[in-house]
C-alpha cells in the first residue's frame, strides 16, 4: 500500500465560525492560524511529507480592506509564535502563488521563514498565498513563451507550475461545508482523493485529520491495484 505523501487543505469556515460566536471574522482567522500549527504537527506525527494550505486566494482581494489588512499580518503573527518550534521540529516552510502582489513586509517575513527552514526535511509546510490555479497556469504559459519553447508535454509544463518538485497531491480536504475546488490546484488534483467536511476550520482537529487519512486509505484499498485511475 502506498503511503500518503501530500495533503492539500482548503481551510474554509473561519469567518462563519466567528460570526456564529458573535465575534469579528478576524477572530476566526486568528483562531484558524492557531489551528495551522496543530494540523502541521499532526501531519508531522503521521509522516505526511507535504502539507499545502490555502491561506489566501486570488479572489480574496475582493474582501473588505480591513479584513485583507488583518490577513496580511497573520504570517508574521504566526511565525512570531511558532517559527522556532516548527524549525526545531524539522519543518520546512515553502510558498506557492504570486507573491509579487503581497505587501512587502508580509513577503519579507515569509521569505525569511523559507530561508531559515530550507535545510529541514521532516515536513514541507507549504502556504498558498495569492494563489489561484488559473493564474498559476497562465503564469506558467507566459514563462514558457518567454523561454521560447515551441512545444510542451506534461512533464515540461509541470516544471513551470509553482508546485514543481513537490510530491503529487494524494488527498484534498476542504472544511467549511462547500463542495467546490475554488480554483485550488486544478492541475495537481487530477488524481487526488477529495474529502469535503461540514466542520469549520477552527473546529478541525488532529482526530478529524486522522479520520480523513483513514478515509483515504479505505478508498485506496477499495480502488487499489489494477484500476487505480
Ligand atoms: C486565515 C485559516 C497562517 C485560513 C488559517 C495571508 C484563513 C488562518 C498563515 C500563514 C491565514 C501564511 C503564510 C505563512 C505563514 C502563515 C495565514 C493567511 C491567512 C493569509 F508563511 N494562517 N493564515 N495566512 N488564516
Amino acid at each position: 500500500m502506498e503511503s500518503i505523501n501530500h495533503i492539500a487543505i482548503i481551510m474554509d469556515g473561519n469567518g462563519r465560525w466567528a460570526t456564529k460566536k458573535n465575534k469579528e471574522r478576524t477572530f476566526g482567522h486568528y483562531y484558524g492560524s492557531e489551528n495551522v500549527r496543530e494540523i502541521a504537527l499532526a501531519a508531522l506525527k503521521v509522516g505526511v511529507k507535504t502539507l499545502t494550505l490555502y491561506a489566501f486566494s486570488t479572489e480574496n482581494w475582493k474582501r473588505p480592506q480591513k479584513e485583507i489588512e488583518y490577513l496580511m499580518k497573520l504570517p508574521e503573527v504566526f511565525f512570531k509564535r511558532f517559527l522556532k518550534e516548527l524549525n526545531e521540529k524539522g519543518i520546512r516552510i515553502m510558498t506557492i502563488g504570486d507573491l509579487s502582489l503581497i505587501p512587502k513586509a508580509t513577503k519579507e517575513v515569509m521569505q525569511r521563514a523559507v530561508e531559515e527552514t530550507k535545510h529541514n526535511d521532516k515536513l514541507i509546510l507549504n502556504f498558498a498565498l495569492n494563489y489561484g490555479s488559473r493564474d498559476e497556469i497562465v503564469r506558467a504559459v507566459n514563462q514558457i513563451i518567454k523561454d521560447d519553447i515551441q512545444e510542451v508535454n506534461e512533464a515540461l509544463f509541470e516544471a513551470y507550475l509553482d508546485t514543481y518538485g513537490l510530491e503529487p497531491v494524494d488527498l484534498l480536504i476542504r472544511t467549511g461545508g462547500d463542495k467546490r475546488l475554488s480554483n485550488y490546484l486544478l492541475w495537481q488534483l487530477a488524481y487526488a482523493e477529495l474529502v469535503f467536511l461540514d466542520v469549520e476550520w477552527p473546529d478541525f482537529n488532529e482526530s478529524i485529520f486522522l479520520e480523513c487519512i483513514e478515509e483515504f486509505k479505505k478508498r485506496e484499498r477499495r480502488f487499489g491495484g489494477v484500476n487505480n485511475v
